[in-house]
């Protein structure tokens, strides 16, 4: 049947739909964030209610998480990059594929009608109970986040267990464990982490949804619960949750720096492996530092905070490796360069001021303060958003084959990087001197790093106009470049951007 891609099985049709829902989603988070931001742009109230600027945080998170960044990573990059660098026909199971792209459909819908249903859900991605429960949202809303979190969880699940099936079972004899291309494990090890994190979500929404609607009291005291049970399931997901985010960029940047800088291979390979492993399996291990100030013993603090700090170590070694493969080489000035090595500075930062947050000290202090916000900003912001658009630099030429226009990216790249930074380091300033996060309102002291943050977010919205351009302008003109040779040969169109399959070949070592 002609036009029926939307129930294609191929990895590559199904990773370009991944790609467009996440562009879609990506769209939509920056909007609700440009909302939020011209909301604390001043002191005083625009939106004139409270409980809707809480549900635009919220929609924002779920949006920019489950929405734009898993899909991206996992879903894009996973479909397009996996089955080739592991020499497959396709995944392990093709249908599933599908179904777990399309599971995503609903899913964001349901969340987009959560928004409008009744006065939405306000309790920010964490849905703590009793804010989550029938007391404060009492309507349809809650339980429409909670299914689209089912919806969600489910589809990622089914591509969890694809991924690994994929990885583990159909790559060719002769390719050992070490030859296996750093992406590959990064998707691996996030896959491994999705399965045995995501089902505690599912059994903790599940059983939010009873407290709701079928008079059970797993999380209220009053029948025999305790709410921070809630926190402590939560938690267990939320940790290795935000490492799954990260992980498929780790692995991305492993791959553009190398390539980048003229090197066979990332450098540091097994090491870079087992680092991967560590941090995944210590993800699973420190989950309580998002929980210092709901009575803790101070000797589960300590745990707490030691086990947090160890990570430091795995990602110190990535960081380090990273930095070496850029020492003394030379290093092609691409865009997939530019925010690759952007991504490096800036996740470092965003990891210095975690290992400052996991001191559970200073985090009873700082606990639902801009710091935090600014933490996880630098880390996702500036790591998993860096990472994605190093990847569709580096390999939208082998995707789409299109060549976007390297002058314009490089400008693009600038603006966000002084966008990014402009938003998020003032709010450094803003949390330690106490402002809470999730409040439309501010005091007066606090309007100059709050408008000067509002400033950034706007040139980092301008930027992303900038970037649908350059997309636009590449689709367009595809056809007359590749007829013109003489545009293709030039340094502008050709040499400063890697040559698909030659980079391609190079970051699966088929040189070799
Ligand atoms: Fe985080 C909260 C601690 C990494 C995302 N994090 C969040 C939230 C998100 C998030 C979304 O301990 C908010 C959740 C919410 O809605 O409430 N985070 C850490 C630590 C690391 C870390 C220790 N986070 C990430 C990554 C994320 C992410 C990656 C997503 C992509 N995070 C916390 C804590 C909280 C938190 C507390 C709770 C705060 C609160 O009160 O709510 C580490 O994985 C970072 C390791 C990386 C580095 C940089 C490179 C390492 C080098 C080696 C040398 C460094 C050393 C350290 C020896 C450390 C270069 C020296 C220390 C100095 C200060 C100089
Ligand atoms: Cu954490």
């Amino acid at each position: 049947m002609k036009n029926r891609w939307m129930f294609s099985t191929n990895h590559k049709d199904i990773g370009t739909m991944y790609f467009g829902l996440a562009a879609w989603a990506g769209m939509m988070g920056t909007s609700l964030s440009f909302i939020i931001r011209t909301e604390l742009s001043q002191p005083g109230s625009l939106l004139g209610n409270d409980q809707i600027y809480n549900s635009i945080v919220t929609a924002h998170a779920f949006i920019m998480i489950f929405f734009m960044v898993m899909p991206a990573m996992i879903g894009g990059f996973g479909n397009w990059l996996i089955p080739l660098m592991m020499s497959t026909q396709d995944m392990a199971f093709p249908r599933l594929n599908n179904m777990s792209f399309w599971l995503l459909v609903p899913s964001i819908s349901m969340l987009t009608m959560s928004m409008f249903t009744n006065t939405g859900s306000g309790t920010g991605w964490t849905v703590y109970p009793p804010l989550s429960s029938n007391i404060a949202h009492g309507n349809p809303s809650m339980d429409l986040t909670i299914f689209s979190l089912h919806l969600a969880g489910i589809s990622s699940i089914l591509g969890a267990i694809n991924f690994m099936a994929t990885i583990l079972n159909l790559p060719p004899k002769m390719m050992k464990w070490e030859q296996m291309p750093l992406f590959a494990w990064a998707v691996l090890i996030t896959a491994i982490l999705l399965l045995l994190s995501l089902p505690v979500l599912a059994g903790a929404i599940t059983m939010l949804l009873t407290d709701r609607n079928f008079n059970t009291t797993f999380f209220d005291p009053s029948g025999g619960g305790d709410p921070i049970l809630f926190q402590h399931l939560f938690w267990f997901f939320g940790h290795p949750e935000v490492y799954i985010l990260i992980l498929p960029g780790f692995g991305m940047v492993s791959h553009i720096l190398s390539s980048s800088t003229g090197k066979k291979e990332p450098s540091g390979t097994t090491a870079m492996v087992h680092a991967m492993m560590s941090i995944g399996v210590l993800g699973f291990i420190v989950w309580g530092h998002h929980m210092f100030t709901v009575g803790m013993d101070v000797d589960t603090r300590a745990y707490f905070t030691a086990a947090t700090m160890v990570i430091a170590i795995p990602t110190g070694v990535k960081i380090f490796n990273w930095i070496s493969s850029m020492s003394g080489a030379y290093i092609m000035k691409t865009p997939a360069m530019m925010w690759s090595s952007g991504f490096v500075f800036l996740f470092t930062m965003g990891g210095l001021t975690g290992i400052v947050l996991s001191n559970s000290s200073i985090d009873i202090l700082l606990h639902d303060t801009y710091y935090v916000v600014a933490h996880f900003h630098y880390v996702l912001s500036m790591g998993a958003v860096f990472a994605i658009f190093g990847g569709l630099m580096f390999w939208a030429p082998l995707m789409f084959s299109i060549n976007m226009y390297t002058k314009w990216l490089k400008i693009h790249f600038i603006i966000m990087f002084i966008g990014v930074n402009m938003t998020f380091f003032p709010q450094h300033f803003l949390g330690l001197n106490g402002m809470p996060r999730r409040y439309s309102d501010f005091p007066d002291a606090f309007s100059m790093w709050n408008s000067f943050s509002s400033m950034g977010s706007t040139l980092t919205t301008i930027s992303m106009t900038l970037f649908i351009w350059i997309l636009w302008e590449s689709m367009t003109f595809k056809k007359k470049m590749i007829s013109n040779s003489s545009i293709i040969n030039s340094m502008e169109w050709s040499n400063q951007n890697p040559i698909p399959m030659h980079t391609f070949n190079e970051s699966m070592n088929i040189t070799k």
